[in-house]
């Protein structure tokens, strides 16, 4: 045994208790069968979203969001690395925690999947008929986006919460500078209102609300009578203002915000909003030539909730909260309060008439904090240790995870009482039921995303995948299905019935709609041309050749760029194309597309090319040479 090397467990199992009886029935799907259900889980730290079959657990796909991806070369082609474009220069990785699929009167409609990039603050939309992130834009004035992305009952907005409070510079734009003596009066933070266009989905950042300098942590929509509203976690208030302000009594408190988006679009709209100087990417792939393109946006509007009355208020919840979630009848809001030994359950009726009644105490930044008991509904006494998320069924109860205390709890959203828990292995954080944060959940399946892994699986070194577990909820109590390994580390996750998605899904791209200006239609268009020391290569690929295959007259520090078409109109046969030295990886091209790679040749001689991906018996010999002469020899192009 190696010293200071624990191996201990090796070949070990770990537990198996509550599993169900039929557990293997439930969640086999016969090779060739699909899944019920989608799901789409965040790849947190490694910044993509990963696509899980349900019941089966079976891995479908990766969408490449925030990160570079070789197997498709997003991040590294061309045609995508505009994509991943921020002020702050070419970003090729962020934290990924949150998908939100849009919705359609307050269903999920399988449309679109927004998602948050937390570290370089950025929201991106997937295209669910392709799976391909089709946008990405930056939020400015924001560090940390986080508490992103939620969309109201019909995207008529997706918001977007920041982390940090940081010092925002109002007459220069974007974050400043400021000693953090200076919290109190100089931090702020953004909750940005992107709008969602109906027919294509495009986003574009409405206005920002400035709102007190506390940390945002997590967000979600009400629904039905609380449709109008979104409400907030917040923590580290106690730096946002002064003892008075806070309250005396509220001090071991932070708060939920309540913002009613609707009357903030209207305070825009009306003329409420101020503007200030912006810097952020707006990054878009073009449909017809599926180039991504960035735009600089230089203006960002915002209001300032005092000069807003009645547009947000704070309702007063236990220390450091994390989620906060919104029952499917849209009555009642449940604040994970993750050091706390109860999980406080606010009523929006009791919301209201406390408006009515100003049942207030006090206030921040001229934001009044209602009274605790004039707004809370019940408390769910304890539930576990250390509850972090919630979502709910469709027969009224509430599902939460304890992070400290490795379990599941099941209760009733009327009495409040606990009504069963199932451990789960270990240390869970998010957790999803399909359709989970909408009016009508489907109430069969629970996931919950597992933050430890241990021994669930056969060891693999000190590091593992990350774990999920699939739980069956539709009976009393709750029965373990499903072990499954997930790619890191899944934070927050939806999942939608396959046929609101499947029957959408593209299957190739159609060539004589590729508006690509360097596509080439036919092999007899193909071109090799030089204009200046740049060569453009426009090129095809079909089973099993590239044309052309055979390049001469590039020469050293050209910059050469393979615009290579894909001629195959069938579904799933990609190319691949890669030559030797390029450091910008691989392509592939499905059919139907172009995709460009860039190479610099750094010295003289012959530069072998082939095609990535097994495509025909003749894959093999899918390959062509690129000879490069020396800097200022007279060798023409030759191909
Ligand atoms: Cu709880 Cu980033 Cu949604 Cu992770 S957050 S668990
Ligand atoms: S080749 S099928 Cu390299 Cu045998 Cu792959
Ligand atoms: Cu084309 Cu392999």
């Amino acid at each position: 045994m190696l010293q200071g090397c624990s191996t201990d467990n090796n070949g070990t199992d770990a537990k198996t208790e509550g599993v169900a009886e039929n557990a293997a029935e439930a969640v086999y799907v016969a090779p060739g069968k699909h899944d019920e259900l989608y799901s789409f889980l965040s790849g947190g730290f490694n910044g993509q979203v990963s696509v899980y079959g349900i019941p089966s657990g079976r891995l479908l796909k990766v969408i490449p969001v925030f990160s570079q991806f070789p197997e498709n070369g997003y991040g590294y082609s061309e045609n995508s690395r505009a994509m991943l474009m921020t002020s702050h220069g070419f970003i090729p990785w962020d934290d990924l925690h949150h998908p939100k699929l849009s919705r359609a009167d307050g269903m999920t409609d399988g449309r679109w999947l927004f998602v948050n990039g937390n570290n370089t603050p950025r929201v991106a939309r997937i295209d669910l008929k392709t799976f391909e992130t089709v946008e990405i834009m930056e939020i400015p004035n924001s560090a940390g986006n986080h508490c992103s992305p939620y969309p109201t009952n019909n995207n008529e907005y997706i918001l977007a919460g920041t982390r940090f409070s940081v010092p925002l510079n109002l007459e220069k734009g974007g974050v400043g500078d400021a000693s953090l003596d200076e919290y109190k009066e100089k931090f702020r933070g953004s909750i940005s209102f992107i709008k969602v266009d109906k027919e294509n989905g495009d986003m574009e950042l409405d206005f920002q609300v400035l709102v007190p300098g506390f940390d945002y942590d997590l967000a979600n929509g009400g629904k039905g009578p609380s449709g109008d509203w979104v409400f907030f976690t917040t923590y580290n208030s106690e730096k946002a203002g002064t003892l008075k302000e806070l309250g005396a009594s509220q001090n071991d408190r932070d708060y939920l915000a309540a913002i009613n988006w609707k009357m903030a679009a209207k305070y825009a709209a009306e003329g409420k909003a101020h503007e200030m100087p912006a810097n952020y990417y707006h990054n878009k792939l073009d449909h017809g030539t599926h180039v991504a393109k960035s735009t600089v946006k230089k203006k960002v509007r915002y209001l300032l909730p005092e000069e807003c009355p009645g547009m947000m208020y704070l309702l007063p919840a236990p220390k450091s909260p994390h989620g906060i979630d919104v029952d499917p009848t849209g009555e009642y809001m449940v604040v994970n309060g993750k050091l706390a030994s109860s999980l406080p359950v606010f009523s929006f009726s009791k919301m209201q008439k406390a408006i009515n009644d100003k049942a207030f105490d006090g206030e921040v930044n001229g934001i009044p904090v209602f009274k605790y008991d004039a707004v809370l509904y019940g408390e769910v006494k304890e539930p576990g240790l250390g509850p972090l998320h919630t979502e709910f069924d469709n027969k009224g109860n509430g599902y939460s995870t304890m992070f400290v205390s490795s379990e599941v709890v099941k209760w009733n959203v009327k009495d409040l009482k606990v009504l069963d828990r199932l451990p789960v292995y270990y240390s869970p954080g998010h957790l999803l039921i399909p359709g989970g944060d909408t009016r009508d959940p489907y109430g069969k399946y629970l996931v919950v995303m597992n933050k430890i892994t241990k021994d669930r699986y056969l060891p693999t070194g000190p590091e593992l995948l990350h774990s999920a577990q699939l739980i069956d909820i539709s009976g009393e109590k709750m029965k373990m299905l499903l072990d499954f390994p997930t790619l890191a580390e899944p934070h927050y996750a939806q999942a939608i019935a396959a046929d609101k998605v499947a029957p959408n899904s593209t299957k190739f791209f159609k060539l004589n709609e590729n508006k690509h200006p360097n596509a080439v239609k036919s092999e007899k268009d193909v071109s090799v041309t030089r204009t200046g020391r740049t060569v453009n290569v426009n090129m095809t690929s079909i089973r099993s050749h590239f044309t052309p295959d055979n390049i001469e007259g590039v020469q050293v520090g050209d910059t050469v760029m393979f615009h290579v078409t894909n001629l195959e109109q069938d579904w799933d046969v990609p190319h691949g194309f890669a030559i030797m030295g390029a450091n910008n990886a691989e392509t592939l091209i499905m059919p139907g597309a172009t995709q460009t790679l860039k190479w610099v040749p750094k010295g003289p001689g012959i530069y072998p090319f082939y095609c990535t991906d097994f495509c025909s018996a003749l894959h093999q010999e899918m390959q062509g040479y690129v000879r490069v002469s020396a800097r200022g020899s007279n060798t023409p192009l030759k191909f």
